[in-house]
């Protein structure tokens, strides 16, 4: 009986209580009742086996299609809060070109501070500037370069420091999960609800252009902005950069060398990073109901760019292409066929200035 307490005790902590019901969801059937589905899962069959054949269909699908990648995937964040900023620092930098504006932000009640930061071109008074917000902090000495970069064209920088948000381990005692009780998200959800606070906050700001703002970041901050960016149609422009496994690239297929999803999601690696239901497709990837093709689509009609290194095999460059094409469906459906895009380059997994330079000129096309 002890044991019995117990185990149910661990599995409401992990957020495997199987009353799927708790957070107003639809039911989704567990892995042992979902079939074996070879190829890529179709974006516009419903769960009951209906056909998306209307926009308002597809919008219905499209909040199924979030239900389903919140109960096996990312687990569900809290609502929007309220926001409280406090000012820091405003300081002119890059030779008067622009401001580093820094702000610590506190969310409802709670006792979490997180720093934000931005770099705001200057020059044009009045004038309001596209943004891009990278999923981690932008302040730091790594990000100087991109920084001036985006100063001289023209673009506002921000950022947030994701691990003030929850630290990039296992540990839920810390952070932001003990704040909000009862959601069962994962690492990766945590930080892709730091974007959007941090879009919160842009959208106080005059300076910021609301309909021109971008969500990016690499590897792990790719999965987070391209959940941040599926979720919240606030982002007009989402931008993952080498996301790799739970990110851009699929599960289902993969070149060789790839991350899987067992890899990822193992007990010494980044099983934290995700709602521990997906762990348990580790080797049963067909059982998926859904392949991150899903999570791309959900971005259309707005835009997706993935960027990707064609020797970066551990994020599953074969597989990513896959998903492009998978989704591109749902674009050409709702009648914007250029709103999903990819770009490979030469290299590995780093960020260069080259692969800045590319989201700017892909940025620049879409105003
Ligand atoms: C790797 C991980 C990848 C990717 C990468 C990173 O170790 O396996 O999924 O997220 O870290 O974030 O740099």
């Amino acid at each position: 009986m002890r044991i019995r307490v117990v185990l149910c005790l661990t599995l409401i902590v992990l957020g495997c209580s199987t009353s799927s019901t708790r957070m107003g969801e639809k039911i989704m059937p567990e892995i042992d009742a979902l079939p074996v589905v070879k190829e890529l899962p179709d974006p516009f069959r419903f769960m009951d086996g209906s056909v998306v054949k209307t926009k308002a269909d597809w919008q219905r699908r499209r909040v199924e299609i979030i239900a389903m990648l919140e109960y096996y995937e990312y687990g569900h964040m809290p609502p929007a809060p309220v926001l409280h900023v406090i000012e820091e620092s405003t300081t002119p930098v890059f030779d008067g070109k622009a401001l580093d504006i820094r702000v610590t932000v506190a969310f409802d009640d709670k006792p979490l501070r997180v720093h934000m930061g931005m770099f705001v071109p200057q020059g044009e008074p009045g004038k309001k500037y596209p943004a891009v917000i990278n999923t981690e902090a932008t302040w730091g000495k790594g990000m100087r370069d991109a920084a001036r970069l985006m100063i001289e064209r023209g673009y506002i920088f921000a950022g947030y420091d994701r691990h003030e948000i929850d630290k990039d381990d296992a540990d839920r005692s810390d952070g932001v999960h003990p704040l909000y009780p009862g959601y069962d998200w994962a690492t990766l959800a945590a930080w892709a609800w730091g974007a959007q606070r941090t879009l919160d906050y842009l959208l106080t700001r005059p300076e910021v252009d609301a309909a021109r703002v971008a969500v990016t970041g690499h590897s792990r901050g790719g999965k987070t902005a391209l959940w941040a960016g599926a979720l919240d149609e606030r982002f007009a422009l989402v931008a993952p950069h080498a996301s790799g496994a739970g990110g851009a690239g699929c599960f289902r297929i993969m070149g060789a060398g790839s991350e899987s999803l067992e890899a990822i999601t193992a007990p010494t690696r980044f099983h934290y990073w995700f709602q521990p239901r997906l762990a348990t497709f580790a080797r049963r990837e067909t059982q998926l109901p859904f392949d991150q093709h899903f999570l791309k689509a959900l971005v259309a009609p707005r835009v997706l760019l993935s960027v990707e290194g064609l020797a970066d095999l551990w994020a599953n460059p074969i597989g990513t292409r896959r998903t492009y094409e998978a989704a591109q469906p749902v674009f050409d459906f709702l009648g914007v066929p250029e709103h999903n895009a990819i770009s490979f380059r030469e290299g590995g997994h780093d960020v260069t200035m080259g692969d800045w330079e590319a989201l700017l000129d892909f940025a620049d096309k879409q105003g």
